[in-house]
């Protein structure tokens, strides 16, 4: 960047993103039924990084008074976590009242200590029953969803203005149906699409009952809801072949197109379809489907960013199980790699991809829904008071990420917000605790106990000046 973008507006807003079944804990109490994190827990807890479940969270169910303060003192005015379906509902598609009753304390707790609550419905934790029904390859599933989602507007509609109803729609699919690394551990890509398919109508249902419950005043006029997803702006080799941009077309229709279109314009896109429906993998449409999908335009969108995807044509048409492979993953020369994780950090990414979406979906309002970097065990050096030194690493990787957003923004992105992934250490699905993503410590060796990082003082300043240090 020649000209440096380091001031974002004044109405931009700072805040932290987290998400029920990643915090809550308490994965029996309170009348909470077993979601699949909890199947695969007590199936194997070796899978699991040290052995830390999915009953772990981070004790926010317990201290969460504690927490919103914390997320007010590093100058967050919002937040977004997740009602577990599994805690809302019991398995007749009731509302259990004890589920109904923490969530009402939980947001209640975060208005007090001046943090908006943004309330997102499905974080990857499907309740284990509607699993063995078909999960999101049957239709009652996808009706039980709808119905859970309009029994949370008329629960909470008078408190809550924001409103999601999926993170990450593309990550089941992918991570539990395709590519075999969560439970049931499929090799599938037919029923890793049919998956994707069912939770577009689940989450167009659900956009549809937002509507009715707001026109009939059951969900206060000023409300909106958006869908979440970690989109991955793509590249691929320099030169490229027609059909390395062929794998770059069909990475970019499944992962981001799919749901940017069905967001702004109701539909899917086609000719992401017809290749499909080419390689013989068709979608278990129905008649009044397109109807369906029509009401899944929504008011604003989460963009969940941590890295690009670097793609190019396959070398092998089908991998190893028959599943047909449009793209291949390309090594770029130049990547800086967060080892960690596994995953690239390029900050430009953002900025490339906020300049898409201003491009393509002029009208559609989105915010970094989530960001973050998370380390392994956070590298463990301490300074003489205690605190972790995360400075070095988590101050350039948000920085660098804040000043392509203002640059996007300069140049016409409407991007409203940014919330940090993880601002207090969380549970992370089977890497559970090993990678940190903290400007807060959770020392589980000490009861869950909490200390700001190094990094803490930095973000307060940044979300309290919106100059960007
Ligand atoms: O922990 C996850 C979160 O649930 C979804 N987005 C990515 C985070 C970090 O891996």
């Amino acid at each position: 960047m020649s000209v440096v973008h380091d001031k974002l507006p004044d109405d931009f807003f700072f805040g932290a993103a987290l998400s029920g079944p990643q915090t809550e804990g308490m994965w029996q109490r309170m009348g909470k039924l077993e979601n699949l994190w909890d199947t695969w827990s007590n199936l194997d807890l070796g899978a699991f990084h040290n052995r830390v479940g999915s009953y772990a969270g981070n004790d926010m169910g317990t201290r969460f008074a504690e927490d919103w303060q914390t997320f007010a003192s590093l100058g967050f005015t919002s937040a977004r976590t997740s009602i577990q379906w599994s805690r809302l509902l019991d398995a007749d598609g009731k509302l259990n009242p004890e589920g109904a009753e923490f969530y009402h304390r939980l947001f209640a707790a975060a208005r007090e200590a001046g943090v908006e609550p943004f309330v997102n419905l499905y974080h990857f934790d499907m309740p284990a029953y509607l699993f063995r029904r078909g999960g999101w390859e049957s239709r009652e599933v996808v009706e039980a969803y709808a119905h859970y989602a309009a029994t949370a507007f008329a629960e909470f509609g008078q408190e809550i203005e924001h409103w999601f109803t999926f993170n990450e729609p593309i990550v089941e699919p992918e991570q539990r149906y395709e590519h075999g690394n969560w439970y049931p551990f499929l090799h599938d890509y037919q029923r890793a699409r049919s998956v994707q398919y069912g939770i577009s109508l689940a989450h167009s249902l659900a956009v549809n009952a937002f509507r009715e419950a707001q026109a009939a005043g059951v969900v206060r006029p000023d409300a909106r809801i958006g869908l979440i997803n970690c989109f991955t702006p793509p590249y691929t080799r320099e030169n490229p072949s027609d059909a390395d941009l062929e794998a770059v077309r069909m990475t970019d229709g499944i992962c981001n197109r799919w749901w940017l279109d069905l967001v702004t314009c109701g539909t899917l896109p086609t000719d992401v379809i017809e290749t499909l429906t080419e390689r013989g993998i068709e979608l278990p449409t129905r008649p009044w489907d397109e109807q369906i999908l029509a009401q899944g335009k929504v008011d604003w969108l989460g963009f969940n960013y941590y890295h690009p995807a670097r793609v190019q044509a396959p070398a092998s048409d089908v991998d190893e199980y028959g599943q047909p492979v449009f793209a291949q993953e390309y090594t770029w020369p130049d990547a800086v790699m967060n080892e960690s994780r596994g995953w690239e950090i390029y900050p430009q990414g953002i900025y490339d991809f906020a300049m898409t979406m201003a491009r393509d979906y002029p009208d559609l309002e989105w915010f970094v829904s989530e960001n973050g970097i998370g380390i392994e065990e956070d590298r463990a050096e301490r300074d003489e008071q205690g605190r972790i030194c995360d400075a070095t690493y988590r101050v350039p990787f948000v920085r660098d990420h804040l000043r392509w957003i203002a640059r996007a923004i300069d140049e016409g992105a409407k991007c409203r917000g940014y919330h940090y992934w993880g601002a207090i250490d969380c549970w992370s699905w089977n890497n559970a605790y090993k990678n940190r993503y903290g400007f807060v410590e959770v020392d589980l060796a000490h009861d869950y106990v909490r200390r700001p990082k190094e990094s803490a003082a930095w973000i307060a300043e940044v979300a309290r000046t919106h100059r960007i240090s």
